[in-house]
């Protein structure tokens, strides 16, 4: 009997991984499944094989049949067997086993299989309260398989294992006294039963992403819980709360698009958005940005994947960032500051200072793009405050960015003419 036992309990595995649900919670806690026994069919010359596999082997095994689900009838008994070829005709007929063993019986889930026009033969477990989980997903998680809601909270066994995530043999899991359908599990002030019927996730606060919590969505906005972008104006829900515009409107003030319109913004060196390319002790970026939308979800800040050819060049110093902003949202005005650390202000080569003051402390630092259509690094216009160790960049056009020391360029650039 071994084939049998790996081919019925590998189904029951792949069966479960297919439902993409989380296993139920005795398996998480201990991976130790209750005593099973379980039936399973195929189709094959004119019969339908039967085989089935339990925890514990032995014992007298009753099969037995239905045509509709419910009404079985017994269709024979075997003695230490775990196969029977079925061969009367059928379009779809139910099965089940019983095995009785040292006075116990234990019962198997029902399986269905049905004929189709083309004569193939489909074999699935049935579910007999039609709650969603078929009667084996039932048998692992200790759920009745014929109540749709074992433990009477208002939820059925699947939205509790699928959708809120609460104990479906519990009524009151999440807070006592509560029934978990009226219970907030995700507490974002809707109940999970209302978020079932609105289709949002009631495991989630907040289901599109857009940081405006599904309560709020609902009750207090009227914006689409499930849609990040209610009016379609490409200002999230969020950022136009966040701004004061309404998020039901694509123009709030009747005149200028909200995505047009610009807010002036600081995103300080220490800004966890910033965190990718800051280290204490280096060169330290800061942002104000003159744009639509909350600027600090909408800026994407990482290392430029540039970063590996342009850092080759000695005379680029620190951390070489790249940003860019959501499309469809006006950037009017892009300031990049960099701080320069004490001890990388005063000169390193000594050669051209005296000559040139303009190559004297902070201000032999200059600012690059990197322009990808031509491939190459320019410089692009670069002020400063001496006082605080601060270089600046003004732009309209994000993207990737760096910072070179002038003198070790001229330097490196005079060393290659002259060797
Ligand atoms: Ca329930
Ligand atoms: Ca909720
Ligand atoms: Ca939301
Ligand atoms: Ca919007």
């Amino acid at each position: 009997m071994k084939k049998t036992v790996t081919h019925i309990f590998g189904v029951i595995v792949a069966l479960v991984l297919a439902l993409c649900m989380p296993l139920p919670v005795f398996a998480e806690e201990t991976f130790d499944y209750p005593d099973l026994c379980e039936i399973w069919a195929e189709y094959d010359d004119d019969a339908l094989n039967l085989e089935w596999d339990c925890t514990n082997h032995g014992g007298e095994f009753t099969l037995f049949v239905s045509d509709n689900g419910k009404d079985f009838k017994k269709l024979v008994t075997l003695t230490d067997e775990y196969e029977y070829a079925y061969k009367r005709s059928f379009t779809k007929v139910y099965f089940k086993v019983t095995q009785t063993r040292d006075g116990k019986t234990l019962e198997s889930s029902t399986i269905v299989a049905e004929k189709t026009k083309t004569g193939y033969v489909d074999v699935e477990y049935y579910d007999t309260d039609k709650d969603g989980l078929n009667d084996l997903y039932e048998t692992l998680a200790g759920t009745d398989k014929t109540k749709a809601d074992t433990d009477g909270d208002g939820l059925t066994d699947y939205e509790e294992l699928g959708l809120t995530g609460t104990d479906p043999l519990v009524y009151d899991s999440v807070k006592k006294g509560t029934p978990d359908s009226k219970a907030d599990t995700d507490k974002d002030g809707l109940t999970n039963i209302d978020e079932i019927k609105s289709g949002t996730n009631p495991d989630r606060a907040d289901s599109d992403f857009d940081k405006l919590s599904d309560g709020n969505e609902v009750k207090k906005y009227k914006t689409d819980p499930l849609k990040s972008d209610t009016d379609g104006d490409k200002v999230s829900d969020g950022d136009e709360v966040a701004l004061k515009l309404d998020p039901l409107k694509t123009s709030s003030n009747g005149k200028v698009p909200d995505n047009e319109r610009i807010f002036k913004q600081t995103i300080p060196a220490d800004h966890e958005i910033l965190e990718y390319i800051n280290s204490e002790g280096e060169i330290e970026f800061s942002v104000v940005i003159s744009a639509a939308g909350v600027a600090n979800y909408n800026l994407d800040v990482s290392k430029s994947g540039y970063g590996n050819v342009i850092g080759r060049n000695t005379a680029v110093i620190g951390v070489i960032p790249e940003f860019e902003y959501t499309n469809d949202l006006t950037v009017y005005e892009f300031i990049l500051g960099a701080k320069i650390p004490d001890n990388l202000v005063p000169n390193t080569a000594e050669s051209h200072t005296e000559e040139d003051e303009e190559l004297e402390g902070i201000k032999r630092f200059q600012f690059f793009r990197f322009f990808e259509e031509i491939n190459t690094l320019l410089p692009v216009n670069t002020t400063y405050d001496v006082e605080k160790n601060m270089v600046y960049t003004t732009t309209t056009d994000l993207g990737t960015y760096c910072i070179m020391d002038l003198e070790l360029w001229v330097e490196s650039l005079a060393a290659a003419m002259y060797g």
